[in-house]
């Protein structure tokens, strides 16, 4: 397996895309639950840069269809910034989340970092939601709502542009991404997901095809010559097991589940980034959420029952 073994761990804590207070102590609460650890116990050099810092969250009602724009803006930037410079040194960046606005900046760096290193790029999209949302589009003006669409150049130009890109020359393309997981997406949403082709795997067909088929089909197609990507929004598992997130809907993936798609991202060996969004200490019971992502983290980098060849 050929991993990226250097890891380097960006917090991000600021909830300002979310329509819920909390997810700004998300990145506190993974180191709680021992993330860095967890890492090293697998051998992975693990660098923790801290926190990122950004504007306070004013909380204010949406104008125009956004939620704290200007606010998202700076802080998906700071994200972009910490996520390319990480990448620039052959490092994998971990985004500790924050909500999963953030994961435009995150992506649109890794976009950038592909294009200059004339990779491809593969978008694992693990949520609950499909986040594709545009301020016509949205019910709630929240902008973790909305940064798939952004990446793909349906959003303001503040977003679409980071990393130098634009609407006429995206960060991402829709047939980048495989969303697995989703289970609830606005009316409006749906049509645009339908319209852009969004390869999503929601949660019917993981009921009737099972995971591993899932799995098998969202991991296809990749080479040696692709980046992989991983959206981890841990509203994706079921509340069940992790009801600490702003957002929880019913009928998520199980514990076992959730561990055998981690497995088989692990065993392409091709991630090379990974967000952990939308963690919400403030919803948790005793870091309960944190400490099954932290497990999910692991099976990611390679945890599992047995050695396998
Ligand atoms: N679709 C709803 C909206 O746009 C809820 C979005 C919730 N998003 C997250 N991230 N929690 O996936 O308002
Ligand atoms: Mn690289
Ligand atoms: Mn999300
Ligand atoms: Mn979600």
């Amino acid at each position: 397996m050929t991993i990226l073994r250097s890891v380097s761990l960006i917090g991000a804590p600021t909830d300002i895309g979310a329509g819920a207070r909390g997810a700004s102590m998300g990145p506190e609460a993974l180191r709680v639950a021992g993330i860095r650890e967890a890492l090293q116990s697998h051998g992975v050099d693990v660098q923790d840069r801290g926190n990122l810092n950004g504007p306070y969250n004013p909380w204010l009602p949406p104008v125009d269809g956004y939620r704290h724009l200007a606010e998202v803006t700076a802080w998906n930037q700071a994200v972009h910034d910490a996520v390319y410079a990480e990448l620039r040194q052959g490092r994998m960046p971990i985004l500790l989340g924050g909500d999963h606005c953030l994961g435009l900046g995150s992506i649109s760096a890794v976009a950038r970092h592909c294009r200059e290193a004339g990779k491809k790029l593969r978008v694992l999209w693990l949520d609950a939601h499909a986040d594709f949302n545009t301020s016509e589009l949205t019910p709630s003006g929240n902008i973790h709502g909305m940064p798939v669409a952004c990446l793909c150049g349906f959003g303001p130009k503040e977003l679409v542009g980071m990393g130098g890109f634009s609407k006429e020359s995206p960060a991402i393309s829709p047939k980048w991404v495989r969303q697995i997981g989703i289970r609830s997406v606005d009316e409006g949403e749906k049509r645009f997901v339908h319209e852009q082709d969004l390869e999503v795997f929601d949660m019917r067909y993981i009921d009737e095809m099972g995971m591993r088929h899932t799995m098998e089909l969202a991991l296809a197609t990749l080479d040696a010559n692709t980046h992989l990507h991983v959206s981890f929004d841990v509203d994706f598992l079921d509340p069940a097991i992790a009801p600490g997130v702003g957002t929880t809907v019913p009928g998520g993936p199980t514990y076992r589940e959730a561990q055998l798609c981690m497995e088989m991202i692990a065993d392409t060996g091709l991630m090379a980034s990974l967000d952990v969004m939308e963690l919400n200490p403030a919803l948790d019971e005793k870091n309960k959420t944190g400490l099954v992502a932290v497990d999910l983290i692991e099976s990611l980098f390679g945890k599992s029952t047995l050695m396998r060849k």
